[in-house]
């Protein structure tokens, strides 16, 4: 006797699934609904929600409705519908705000973005999707089309040519330029063509890619599960849009002082000890440090929130003496929680359910550090609350920064990541893991980042993570993962950090140094170098390597990082003015120079150098034995930060370099604002304030102007008017230089009594400053208000008591 199975499908032969793709056809209808507008295809359609002047929202659908739930990555205040005029032509349909206008074409249902003058923008040819859910759209390239963004990626800074995709995967090894997936996905893709930029932001957690590649005269955008969901963002410029995204998703919050400060990390320091050994040794050393960083072997056999009773017995303790030393310590947390029953963080996770299950109700276990281990379901803010409770163990005992790892999430499974079935209750929203993966790492951060704000009194919490999505610069730093002590990562490390920048990412960076492999005298004297100005600076190497900390080279090399250490500190007042700009306007601290000259042709794929702000060019030595490097300056007069040699832009100059020295150039006019040397950002000492102006003239037409911003570095008193900021002017006249200053807030006294103005190789020399004494060097260095000249630099140093009403001095230049 034969039953049914007899004729089961895979017996007759190989099952074949047809995908059938479908695409919107033409344009039958359309209507406004609480101002979105839902225009439908012969098969589905797309709803049009316009956000602002220069923003707006494509969100595909099939049948039904809309589904117009966004995801965590986009601010709920940022996504409010507006109505804008719509004129329905024979031929089209067309939306016109303030800046733009969106034109859908009828029969073909092609969109086209214009400037209101008509010149074309963007062009979206073509939508698809299938059955299952997966959507692909295509759009038109043009042959001067360059791209951007896409947060943590390998290979160069323009990404014409490349392909990629956006699924949060732990690599350990290889970063190299074919990779297309890391830790972070970051669905922002800036295209610039024809001096014009714009975003597409698709809005995905899932598997998506971009592909710049493989189609000729267009790129694509698709992703494999949910609807197509877009934001086209509009430019004209990539500042822009850059500002733009970050008003969608969100800016960084402004971290404390002590997290931009040079931070050492090493998988892993093992006992309290040597932490505190460690500590010692850089203040011995005089070199300047914030933060040391406690890797998994902290723990009690990995167990999250405990510490090793034999290696680390009195945490407390370690901690204040730490204190007593200005150091604070960051430790590490993953998301895998050890499947032992007498576990208190497991017990309650498993009777509370907090941790991710299948639909059938059973825990998804994986392997990790701590052997079987469970994960909690972030997207639950009830689990988000219990997680960010948890916190309350390192709070209580001062800890302010916590280091998410592992948390794509990583598992030591074939697919490393969990099983695509288990699902996130979402409040309410159910998701598999597979539609949902990319927001799992930046939802346990937020959970992180919330539970350590409710326990920390006011005081700011640092948060760094490996893994992320858009969205993720609101709650963490973000490090970028297993990179290898090859000069090429330290090389790779620029475009990545780069566009991470543009994606919104401004505070990032890589292990300096690198992570695994071994480094070398040379390779960490050129990346430390680099990485003192890049927004997040820490130096990590992985267990078995070679020694990484900065006296590990001997002296030589030990004075060299002491001296780039320093300069980053010197620097901070600078350097967290960039920062509160990042978080005022969403601009990187460290910039591409496409980002400031987008009509250089020279700059489009620039990758090896940089610029810290605007103005001030950073050149790194990223190959071995090399003492001359080529660096291109862009237009306008750069004066060269080492030996004040002045050099005319638009061209490429050949700077020498040798190991002491990393080119730099500050661009004429500008101001640079060093503060004291501290040994960590939060020392108390007085915050001196120097404001250098780079090349001034005293002619008419020369003009530069600064605004710094300041506050107490660690509270959110800022956030309540606590802050200063203070102006400087300074214009030429002939034969006089007008310096002025003042406050426009100053609601935040900072503690010092005077303030210095030098000018750095000026294009004249001062015969007087009207009404200051001239003075020498030594009763300067005493705080004597007066001015000096200092033959060495070339500098008119200036100082004058710091009055809350600002002032104005009259500098007379010798010669006419
Ligand atoms: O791959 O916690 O990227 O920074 O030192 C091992 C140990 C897991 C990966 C992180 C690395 C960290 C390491 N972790």
């Amino acid at each position: 006797m034969e039953s049914s199975e007899a004729i089961r499908p895979e017996k007759i032969g190989p099952l074949v699934i047809k995908e059938t793709w479908s695409t919107t056809g033409s344009l039958v209808s359309w209507q406004c609904q609480e101002n979105v507008y839902i225009c439908r295809g012969e098969r589905g359609g797309i709803a049009f929600v316009f956000l602002s002047d220069d923003l707006f929202r494509m969100k595909g659908f099939r049948d039904q409705a809309p589904d117009l739930t966004t995801t965590e990555a986009v601010l709920a205040e940022s996504c409010i519908p507006h109505l804008f005029p719509v004129k329905e032509a024979e031929n089209q349909l067309i939306f016109t705000t303030g800046a733009i206008r969106l034109i859908i074409e009828k029969t073909t249902f092609l969109l086209r973005v214009e400037k209101l003058d008509g010149t074309i923008i963007m062009q979206q040819n073509l939508m698809s999707w299938n059955p299952r859910g997966a959507g692909h759209a295509e759009y038109d390239m043009q042959p001067d089309s360059h791209f951007y963004g896409l947060g943590e990626k390998a290979s160069f800074l323009d990404k014409r040519g490349e392909r990629y995709t956006n699924w949060n995967t732990d690599v350990f090894a290889p970063h190299l330029p074919e990779i297309e997936a890391l830790y972070e996905s970051i669905p922002l893709l800036i295209h610039m063509h024809g001096g014009l930029s714009y975003g597409l932001f698709l809005d995905n957690p899932g598997r998506s890619d971009f592909d710049m590649r493989s189609h000729g005269v267009a790129f694509t955008i698709g992703c494999s599960t949910m609807a197509y969901d877009v934001y086209f963002i509009n430019g004209p410029d990539m500042k822009d849009v850059v500002k733009r995204y970050t008003s969608l998703t969100g800016r960084i919050a402004l971290p404390p002082k002590w997290a931009i400060g040079y931070h050492q990390s090493r998988y892993s320091y093992m006992n309290q000890q040597e932490v505190l050994q460690l500590a010692q040794t850089f203040r011995d050393k005089k070199i300047p440090c914030d933060v040391i960083y406690l890797d998994i072997h902290y723990m009690d056999e990995y167990r999250v929130f405990t510490f090793d009773p034999v290696n680390f017995p009195e945490p407390d303790k370690m901690i204040a003496e730490l204190g007593g030393l200005g150091v604070r310590i960051v430790p590490i947390v993953d998301p895998g929680v050890k499947k032992d029953p007498q576990f208190e963080v497991y017990k309650q996770g498993v009777l509370e359910k907090h941790f991710c299950r299948r639909l059938e109700g059973d825990i998804f276990f994986g392997e990790v550090w701590p052997g079987i281990s469970a994960f909690p379901d972030f997207s639950d803010s009830r689990t988000a609350e219990w997680w960010g409770g948890l916190h309350k163990y390192y709070t209580d005992l001062g800890i302010q920064g916590i280091w998410n790892d592992m948390n794509e999430p990583a598992v030591f499974n074939e697919s490393k990541t969990m099983d695509l079935d288990v699902m996130h209750s979402g409040n309410g929203r159910l998701l598999t893991h597979e539609e949902y993966h990319n927001l799992y790492g930046m939802m346990m951060s937020k959970a992180t980042y919330e539970g350590l704000m409710e326990h920390m009194g006011g005081e700011r919490p640092f948060v760094l993570t490996r893994a992320g999505y858009a969205g993720i610069q609101r709650y963490a730093a973000v490090w970028t993962g297993d990179n290898r002590s090859f000069w090429e990562h330290m090389a790779m490390a620029m475009p990545m950090v780069l566009n991470m920048g543009l994606s919104g990412l401004a505070f990032s960076g890589p292990d300096i140094g690198g992570f695994a492999h071994h480094t070398s005298a040379q390779l960490l004297v050129r990346w430390t170098q680099m990485g003192v100005f890049f927004p997040y600076c820490r130096n990590h190497s992985s267990i078995g390597t070679l020694r990484q900390e900065p006296w590990s080279f001997g002296e030589e090399v030990e004075g060299i990082l002491r001296e780039f250490i320093g300069l980053r500190y010197r620097w901070m007042p600078h350097l967290y003015n960039l920062f509160h700009e990042a978080e005022m306007s969403g601009l990187p601290v460290i910039r591409p120079l496409v980002l400031e000259y987008p009509r250089d042709p020279h700059v489009t794929n620039l990758c090896d150098q940089f610029l810290l702000g605007e103005n001030v060019l950073i050149a790194p030595v990223y190959r071995p034995d090399t003492d001359h490097r080529c660096v291109y300056l862009p237009e306008g007069r750069w004066i060269d930060y080492w030996d004040g040699e002045i050099h005319e832009g638009s061209r490429h100059i050949l700077a020498a370099a040798p190991l002491r020295i990393m080119p730099m150039y500050v661009k004429a006019g500008t101001f640079v604002v060093e503060g004291p040397l501290k040994q960590y950002a939060l020392e108390d000492t007085e915050e001196t304030l120097i404001f250098h102006l780079y090349g001034a003239e005293a002619r008419s037409g020369f003009s530069a102007a600064c605004t710094l911003y300041e506050d107490d570095g660690h509270s959110f008193s800022y956030k309540r008017g606590q802050y200063a900021e203070i102006s400087v002017q300074a214009a030429g006249d002939e034969g006089t230089l007008r310096l002025s200053w003042s406050y426009a807030v100053r609601e935040y006294v900072p503690r010092r009594e005077s303030l210095r103005f030098t000018l750095c190789y000026p294009f004249f020399t001062a015969a007087m400053v009207e009404g200051l004494a001239e003075i020498s060097l030594e009763q300067l260095k005493e705080g004597c208000s007066g001015w000096a000249y200092d033959g060495k630099r070339g500098a008119i140093i200036i100082q004058v008591a710091d009055d809350p009403e600002g002032g104005e001095l009259h500098i007379r230049a010798a010669e006419m």
